[in-house]
């Protein structure tokens, strides 16, 4: 019997249109079904819409909609997307669907049967953005996560008792240590969860789009509980047919990006402990697509589309990109140059040169056949050679790809393709065809068919990844419908020998520079403000209005020091304007200045002008990248006192990460100027 394997994506929130972020996670889930697929897996693959909660209301008042005509349209334009990038999942799932409520409120009632849920009343903070619960934070406290000011709840609520699970959660990350992934998500819920864990209120009572809680429909249930119980209830739990469940269930993998780990690594698991159902094998939680060097969202103001990928460099290229440029589970930048630069390197180039020369060869050399290789006189060690880092590169793609090393798995695939056009270059299959002995003419037939099983084998290897590029190779080579090919059969040597060629046709087209121009234009018109479903909730409505589309972020001394005015710089993306150009009292609370006292600097090799501080905030030490360097010397900044945005979100820089960003004033032509204090501050104080 084949091997089960189900995988899920996030369901994605109705308030916003879809960008490349989301993309990236459904990409990615999209390539390991398909590999599952090919190797014989039963697979099932699930994508989906979260649909309710306070977000989606407030996103849907301030579109003139209701929550219903809301999440129809995005959830369809989600869905038209995926379909129209050939996304295969088995099955949408909208948690306003009928087979999910009845699903979720079998779920509540179960967990409540067995004594987990309990009736309290709340009375804090709750960050409507991030939709979550601020235990610890007093009234107006920015929420932890997103910084944006949280909102005072008091509501009579239901409990889950979350903190009977501590030590079972515990004991599962340390029993299976795969669960989280990777170990730094996993080491950053252990201390989550060793820090203690208080019960979870899961219901809200003063808004009413969401789930009924069963036997009490004042209350809804709280958006979280009802979205992670998406991924049983799209399986049929809790309805007359749990078929589905029974055979798919536990998940293999939910796959996530980092912001949500918490609650799939702790909440989840609790749940799912607490219902006494089987709990999910795996959670894989990948980085964030940084454009501009910021988490790409919406609320940034600072998303690419999907759309104008598609349309200029086609659903392989994206896919390619995300895959092989952002190291899987660490941040990784979007740029259209580097797109259009690694599509030109690696696929019209690389792949895509290597499949016409050797097509084109065997076309015109031997009339469209793939020729015979020698295993005599004309057979060399380099043949040898390539034979041996096929089969090198089959065993080690695979394995790098089961650990979710997409770029690595690539790059051993890309160093066949490079290491097979040396070979051609070498062996100049041209000057063996113009000559006319027996030697000759077999050496050429043994180096393009040598060629043609490597290109078969990349191919093979690089379907899931591009499925519609390297379907149309597989035909060209003359083998038919590759979805067919079982996978787990690839080895050197398969190639039929006299096999009739399909008709040969450029795969990937060079790209030229007005590709980049033109996504850059596609994106710019893009980005003009939005009407309609995507219009940001009143708590979302932060920064994502740009004069300038695309440059969004602060003019203040992140990096590259001096930007022009010599005010001190505002976080601009966090602010939202209003007409007269002035942001209210509210927007400015959002911008959390803190006072940081400087322990360390240094210089950060190869970029003049940055340098790398750790700064302690009292009660923590960060580190910050601040682009100073021609203004002050590091020995001098130690000890100093600074101001700094502590709840920026943080980004990357030469490859380091910086978490928060220093006030200075940035004068025009001059040298950044620290901002200070001429009375003595307390480390962590905050500006307001
Ligand atoms: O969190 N880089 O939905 P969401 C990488 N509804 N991935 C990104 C990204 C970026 N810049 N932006 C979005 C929710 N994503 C909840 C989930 S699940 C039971 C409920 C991807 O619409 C990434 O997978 O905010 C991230 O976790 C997800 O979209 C968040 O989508």
């Amino acid at each position: 019997m084949s091997k089960k394997f189900y995988i899920t994506t996030p369901i994605y929130y109705v308030n916003a249109r879809p960008h490349i972020g989301h993309a990236y996670t459904t990409i990615a889930c999209d390539t390991i079904a398909r590999r599952q697929r090919a190797l014989g897996s039963d697979t099932w693959f699930l994508t989906g819409t979260d649909e309710h909660g306070q977000k989606i209301q407030r996103a849907a008042e301030a579109a003139g909609r209701t929550p219903q005509q809301l999440t129809d349209e995005v959830s369809a334009e989600f869905r038209a997307l995926w379909d129209r990038m050939g996304i295969t999942y088995d099955d949408y799932i909208r948690t306003t669907s009928d087979r999910h409520q009845r699903g979720l409120q079998d779920l509540w009632r179960r967990i409540r049967n067995n004594g987990y849920i309990y009736k309290g009343s709340y009375t804090g903070q709750y960050c409507v953005f991030d939709e979550l619960y601020v235990d610890a934070a007093g009234p107006g406290a920015p929420c932890p996560e997103c910084g944006r000011p949280t909102e005072t709840v008091q509501e009579e609520n239901y409990f889950f008792k979350l903190s009977a699970f501590a030590e079972p959660l515990l004991d599962l990350y340390t029993s299976q240590p795969d669960f989280i992934r990777p170990e730094t998500r996993r080491n950053e819920v252990t201390a989550f969860v060793k820090s203690g864990l208080r019960d979870q209120s899961i219901s809200r009572s003063n808004f009413s789009w969401g789930v009924p809680v069963p036997d009490d429909p004042r209350h809804v249930i709280y958006v979280w509980f009802d979205a992670l119980a998406n991924y049983i209830t799209a399986l049929g739990y809790g309805s007359g047919d749990d078929s589905k469940f029974k055979k798919f269930w536990p998940a293999d993998v939910h796959m996530i990006g980092k912001e949500i780990v918490r609650f799939h690594c702790v909440y989840w698991p609790a749940f799912l402990m607490a219902a006494r159902l089987p709990l999910p094998k795996s959670i894989v939680a990948h980085g964030w697509l940084l454009f501009e060097e910021n988490k790409m969202s919406k609320s940034r103001g600072n998303i690419v589309r999907t759309e104008t990928i598609l349309d200029v460099l086609g659903a392989d290229a994206l896919r390619y990109f995300l895959l092989r440029e952002v190291v899987f589970g660490q941040d990784g930048s979007f740029s259209f140059d580097a797109l259009v630069q690694r599509y030109n390197s690696d696929l019209a180039n690389g792949l895509g040169n290597l499949a016409s020369r050797t097509l084109a060869m065997i076309t015109r050399y031997f009339k469209g056949e793939v020729p015979y290789p020698s295993h005599t006189a004309s057979h060399t060690a380099e043949e040898d050679l390539v034979a041996i880092l096929a089969k090198h590169t089959i065993s080690e793609f695979g394995e790098l790809f089961e650990q979710y090393q997409f770029s690595r798995a690539l790059e051993q695939a890309w160093a066949l393709v490079a290491a097979v056009d040396k070979y051609i270059v070498e062996n100049e299959p041209w000057a063996l065809a113009e000559k006319q002995d027996e030697g000759s003419r077999s050496r050429l037939a043994t180096v393009l068919y040598t060629s043609a099983e490597a290109l078969r084998i990349v191919t093979a290897l690089a379907h899931p990844v591009m499925p519609a590029a390297t379907a149309k190779i597989w035909a060209q080579l003359g083998l038919g419908d590759i979805t067919k090919f079982d996978l787990s059969t690839l080895k050197w040597g398969q190639l039929p020998l006299g096999t009739k060629l399909g008709k040969v046709e450029p795969v990937f087209p060079r790209a030229d520079k007005s590709a980049i121009e033109r996504m850059q234009q596609m994106e710019d018109q893009g980005r003009a403000p939005v009407t309609g479903a995507a219009s940001t909730t009143p708590a979302e409505n932060v920064g994502s209005r740009t004069t300038s589309p695309g440059h969004t972020e602060p003019a203040a001394v992140p990096a590259g020091a001096s930007q022009g005015s010599a005010s001190l710089n505002k976080p601009a993306a966090l602010v939202s304007t209003a007409p007269d150009g002035k942001i209210t009292i509210d927007d400015f609370a959002k911008v959390e200045l803190r006072v940081a006292q400087i322990k360390i600097a240094e210089r950060v090799k190869g970029a003049d002008k940055l340098l790398r501080l750790e700064v302690d905030l009292g009660t923590e030490t960060r580190q910050i990248l601040a682009g100073i360097a021609e203004a002050y010397s590091p020995e001098t900044l130690v000890g100093r006192k600074i101001v700094i945005v502590a709840n920026l979100a943080p980004r990357k820089m030469r490859g380091l990460e910086s978490n928060g960003m220093l006030l200075a004033a940035s004068l025009e032509g001059g040298k950044p100027v620290l901002a200070s204090f001429l009375e003595d501050v307390p480390v962590g104080a905050r500006l307001k």
